[in-house]
């Protein structure tokens, strides 16, 4: 058999961040905002809603499985012998202090904030004489200012350092290979030092995101502010603090999405029975106005990683495959199976929502809604497919 000819595949465009799908979330904060407790709660009402037995990886890290109600709906369908859903890996990073990223404090801190690819950063809105502030009061938009402050001057601690030492293989004629880096740090340089800036506020091309990808300084991570309040502030949405942060994200990330939440309620909420008992707390306390923010924080999160997934469905299995956006159809496929990617033939695909409008499978075909694609087709997030491909062992038909 003669070696199968490669065809050019478009490669999906560069994103900022790690590749793969082992992406994470950290917590990120100051101490005593309700990191643990969210995470906590987090963990437990997730997990053991569904009880899924591998979702604790270490006592700081967890996988929590995403809420979807595409996936719900494939479930309740199909009634599949197994059924998996997406998950969102979170990591309870310890407190980050002032001065942690000079090394006083735990330096442990930056270097778990080094391993996730997002962050949710908590701030403390809540006011608690019983919960010890460790600036004294509570003044979240000065904390916000701290946790930023520490992040862009261990990126520039970083910067520095490698800069250097490009300088030292300048003097020694290796300018062609470290060029695209040594300029893309120098300009990376006059935001972070001259302007005091975030990563994430330049704009770079694919090149220098290709630098920017060997390096993936904590101030380019994706963030997403969490707003703990009291219960009291959260049922009745309003916080004298929150309009200050909403300004001070504006100014400083306008384009990160902002979450109140409130851990003791959350907290309050996961400690009730599952059957029903949390239902009728929610509404006879509130009359079905106020709900849980982990639902949308979760989803939040995992968008954040830019993941998304395609499902498979069936009796056997209806299971979430998460694939970063813009994946090609033969890498969503090798998700699943190398071999699925090797002898890629197609993908069969459903849109969820012609899925459920029509009822099944068939009306799908019958509507010309079932769409044979090929290797050059992008993977959108909640296609319902089905690989066609060659076995490596089978000879090519
Ligand atoms: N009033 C109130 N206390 C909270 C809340 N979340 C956490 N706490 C308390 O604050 C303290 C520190 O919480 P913890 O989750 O360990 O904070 P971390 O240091 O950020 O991980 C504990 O005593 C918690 O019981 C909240 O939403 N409201
Ligand atoms: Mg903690």
């Amino acid at each position: 058999m003669p070696p199968k000819k490669k065809k050019e595949i478009e490669t999906p465009p560069l994103i900022l961040g790690r590749l793969g799908t082992s992406l994470k979330i950290g917590i990120v904060g100051l101490p005593n905002v309700g990191k643990s407790t969210f995470f906590n709660v987090l963990t437990k009402s997730q997990v053991t809603a569904e009880n899924f037995p591998f979702c604790t990886i270490d006592p700081n890290e967890s996988r929590v499985p995403v809420p979807d109600e595409r996936w719900e709906f494939l479930v309740n369908f199909h009634k599949p012998a197994s059924k998996v859903p997406a998950f969102l890996s979170v990591v309870d990073i310890a407190g980050l202090v002032k001065g942690a990223s000079e090394g006083q404090g735990l330096n442990a801190f930056l270097s778990h904030i080094s391993g996730c690819d997002a962050i949710f950063h908590m701030t403390r809105a809540f006011d608690d004489a019983e919960v010890v502030h460790i600036e004294g009061d509570v003044n979240p938009v000065r904390d916000l200012e701290i946790i930023q402050e520490e992040l862009r001057l261990k990126d520039v601690e970083r910067l520095v350092k490698r800069l250097a030492e490009l300088e030292k293989v300048y003097t020694r004629g290796g300018e062609k290979k470290y060029k695209l880096e040594f300029e893309t740090l120098t300009k990376i340089k006059m935001l972070l030092v001259d302007e005091k800036r975030p990563v994430r506020d330049g704009e770079w091309g694919s090149k220098e995101i290709d630098v920017l990808n060997d390096h993936l300084f904590l101030t380019s991570k994706p963030q997403i502010y969490l707003v703990n309040l009291s219960e009291k502030d959260y049922v009745r949405k309003k916080n004298k603090w929150l309009m200050k942060i909403k300004t001070w994200v504006q100014e400083h990330d306008s384009s990160a999405i902002l979450i109140p939440f409130s851990g003791a309620f959350e907290l309050k909420l996961s400690e009730l029975g599952e059957d029903g008992e949390r239902e009728s707390y929610l509404k006879e306390e509130y009359k079905d106005a106020v709900s849980s923010a982990l639902n949308k924080i979760i989803v939040t999160g995992f968008k954040a990683l830019g993941l998304e997934y395609f499902f498979t469905a069936g009796v056997d299995e209806v299971k979430a495959w998460t694939i970063k956006k813009g994946t090609l159809a033969p890498q969503a496929a090798g998700r699943i199976h190398s071999d699925f990617e090797k002898g890629f033939i197609m993908a069969e695909v459903q849109k969820f929502a012609d899925f459920k409008e029509l009822g099944s499978e068939t009306a799908v075909k019958a509507a010309g809604k079932y769409r044979q694609q090929g290797r050059n087709y992008i993977v959108e997030d909640g296609d319902i497919i089905f690989f066609k491909f060659n076995t490596p062992s089978q000879p090519k038909k």
